[in-house]
C-alpha cells in the first residue's frame, strides 16, 4: 500500500544556540503526531540538533526519530522529491536546485518568521512573495498574540499535561525538592545577562531562593560568582538566603516539568519564551541580542500586549525588571519589588496563558492555511 499522507519539508539552518531546531523539530513532532502528517525536517547541523535530540545519529543521513524524518541538510544537498507543503523556517534559504525543481511541481511554500508581538506583523502575516524568476510564490508566516497572525507554538495535550503536573506535588519535587517557603526560579539566559547583579541580590534578599540551572553557556558567569573552578551538573553552592544547583540540559519535555514546577521562570529567545507563557508561571523574557536595539523594541511590543490588565505597581516592577535585564543593565533594588509583585504576576501569567489558549495554535493554522491555498 502506498503512503498517501500530505508530505511536509521543513528546512531548518541552525544559526547559533536552540532556537532554530527548537521550534522546528517542535512544529515538525507536532505534524507528525496531531495531523498525521508524513513530515521530513532538513537540518544543516546535526551535532547542535542532537543536544536537544539526544537520540540522533550525526553519521546518518536521514533517519527518523519520534515519527519524523530527519535529513541532513549537507553542502552536498541531494533531494528524492519535492513535498506538497515546504516550510522555509525564519528565512533560511532554500537550496537552489530544490528551487528549481519545485517549479515543474508547485508546493505550498510558507516561510515561517521569527515570533513577535510588534503591530506589524498583522499585516505582513499571510503576504505572499513571488519568485522573481519562477512561476512560484511564497507566503510570509508570522507567528503571533493575536487572532490576525499566526499563533503560538502548542501542542494539543501541552495544558492538561501542565495542570496535572502543577496539581501533583510529587510530581513537582522530581528534579529538586521543593524546600517550604523558598522561592524555586529557573535561570536560562545569554551569558551576557546581570548574572552577579542577579545572584547577589538573591543572595541578600529576604526570602530563600533555589535557583535551578540546566546546564548552558551561563555556567561561565556562575562558576564566576562563586569563584568556582567550571560548574557541573550536579554541583550546589549557597550563598546568603541563594541556593544554586546545577541541572544537566534536560530534554524539551523535561524542561516544560521544570518551568511548570518553578514560581520564576528566566527565559530567553524564543522557544523557551513561549513554554514559558504556556506554563503559566511568572517568566522574566530576555530577548536574543539584535544590532540597533531591536531587541529592545521586541520587548516593548510584547510589554504592551502581554501585560494589560494587570495593576500597575506590579505591570510596572515586571516591566521596569525585564527592560534592565534586556540591557544587560539590572540595578539590585529591582529583584525585590519583582519578589513582591509575584502574587500578582502569577495571577496574570495564569489568565494570560488561557486568553492565548482560546487562540488556534500555529501548527493548526498552518494546516488551515494550506487546506485552504490557492
Ligand atoms: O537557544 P536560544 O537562545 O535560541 C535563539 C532564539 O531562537 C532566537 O530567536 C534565534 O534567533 C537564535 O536562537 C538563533 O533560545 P530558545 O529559543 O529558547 O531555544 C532554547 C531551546 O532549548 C528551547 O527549545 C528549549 C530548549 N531547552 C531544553 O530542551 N533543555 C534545557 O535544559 C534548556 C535550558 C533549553
Amino acid at each position: 500500500m502506498t503512503d498517501k499522507r500530505q508530505r511536509w519539508d521543513i528546512f531548518c539552518r541552525i544559526i547559533d544556540n536552540y532556537g532554530d531546531i527548537g521550534v522546528c523539530w517542535r512544529l515538525a513532532r507536532q505534524l507528525a503526531h496531531e495531523y498525521s502528517l508524513d513530515v521530513r525536517l532538513w537540518v544543516d547541523a546535526l551535532p547542535v540538533a542532537q543536544r536537544l535530540l539526544p537520540a540522533l545519529d550525526t553519521q546518518r543521513a536521514e533517519q527518523v526519530l519520534d515519527g519524523v524524518t530527519i535529513a541532513h541538510w549537507s553542502p552536498e544537498f541531494q533531494f528524492d522529491r519535492i513535498a506538497d507543503v515546504v516550510i522555509e523556517a525564519f528565512a533560511c534559504e532554500l537550496p537552489e536546485s530544490y528551487i528549481n525543481a519545485m517549479a515543474a511541481q508547485p508546493p505550498v511554500w510558507i516561510n515561517l518568521e521569527y515570533l513577535s508581538a510588534e503591530a506589524w506583523v498583522e499585516e505582513f502575516h499571510l503576504q505572499p512573495s513571488p519568485h522573481p524568476r519562477l512561476a512560484l510564490k511564497k507566503t510570509f508566516f508570522f507567528p503571533g498574540f493575536t487572532e490576525n497572525t499566526g499563533g503560538l507554538l502548542r501542542e494539543r495535550h501541552l495544558l492538561d499535561d501542565r495542570d496535572a503536573a502543577q496539581a501533583d506535588p510529587s510530581a513537582r519535587l522530581r528534579m529538586v525538592p521543593r524546600s517550604a517557603d523558598a522561592l524555586r526560579v529557573s535561570l536560562f539566559a545569554y551569558p551576557q545577562a546581570s548574572i552577579p547583579t542577579l545572584l547577589t541580590a538573591m543572595a541578600n534578599g529576604d526570602r530563600p531562593v533555589v535557583c535551578l540551572i540546566p546546564e548552558s553557556s551561563l555556567l561561565a558567569p556562575v562558576s564566576q560568582f562563586f569563584g568556582a573552578d567550571k560548574l557541573q551538573p550536579g554541583d550546589h553552592y549557597s550563598h546568603g538566603s541563594l541556593s544554586v544547583h546545577i541541572l544537566p540540559f534536560l530534554s524539551q519535555a523535561e524542561y516544560d516539568q521544570l518551568l511548570w514546577s518553578c514560581d520564576l521562570n528566566f527565559v530567553r529567545g524564543e522557544d523557551s519564551w513561549i513554554r514559558a507563557i504556556w506554563a503559566a508561571r511568572p517568566f522574566i523574557w530576555q530577548p536574543y541580542f539584535q544590532s540597533e536595539d531591536t531587541h529592545l523594541v521586541k520587548l516593548e511590543a510584547f510589554l504592551q500586549c502581554y501585560l494589560p490588565p494587570l495593576e500597575r505597581d506590579a505591570a510596572d516592577a515586571w516591566a521596569t525588571f525585564h527592560q534592565q535585564w534586556a540591557q544587560r543593565q539590572l540595578a539590585a533594588g529591582s529583584w525585590p519589588r519583582l519578589v513582591q509583585a509575584l502574587p500578582a504576576i502569577q495571577q496574570h501569567a495564569r489568565q494570560q496563558s488561557q486568553a492565548l489558549a482560546a487562540q488556534d495554535d500555529l501548527a493548526a493554522k498552518l494546516v488551515i492555511f494550506v487546506r485552504n491555498f490557492q
